[in-house]
């Protein structure tokens, strides 16, 4: 199965995304369907399909991306009330893109359970 997905073209910037953070490893931008004033995606530039395929090899990226997610609530000014941080997981987590991508979301009160 290929790899490629939308993301890959937004790291390519073959199509457009408004981007607000990017490293070596790593790149954060808004979620085009936004769930909270404040909704990005954080991805590793690295594709990986689902958390099924996190192994010992890559784990490194998935912690990476979770420094990410803290640095930009913190910079947005969300570490304070504080956000959510959640990667679905294939059809009854919801996932819809097969790479995975850390969901920030900030600037409400979130409800639980989450369905
Ligand atoms: P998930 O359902 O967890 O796989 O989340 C995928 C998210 O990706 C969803 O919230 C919408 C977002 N998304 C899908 N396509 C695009 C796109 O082309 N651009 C941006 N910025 N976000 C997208």
């Amino acid at each position: 199965m290929s790899q490629e997905t939308i993301f890959t073209k937004i790291i390519n910037r073959e199509i457009p995304a408004d981007i607000l953070y990017e490293d070596d490893l790593a790149l954060a931008f808004k979620d085009i369907n936004p769930q909270a004033p404040f909704h990005v995606l954080v991805i590793p530039k690295t594709p990986i399909a689902t958390m099924n395929d996190i192994n010992e090899e890559n784990a490194h990226l998935v912690g990476h991306l979770s420094l990410v997610a803290a640095k930009l609530a913190k910079e947005h000014g969300f570490a304070d009330n504080g956000y959510r941080a959640v990667m679905n997981c294939n059809n009854d987590g919801g996932q819809t893109v097969y790479h995975i991508h850390l969901h920030v979301l900030a600037g409400k009160e979130m409800g639980w359970p989450p369905y």
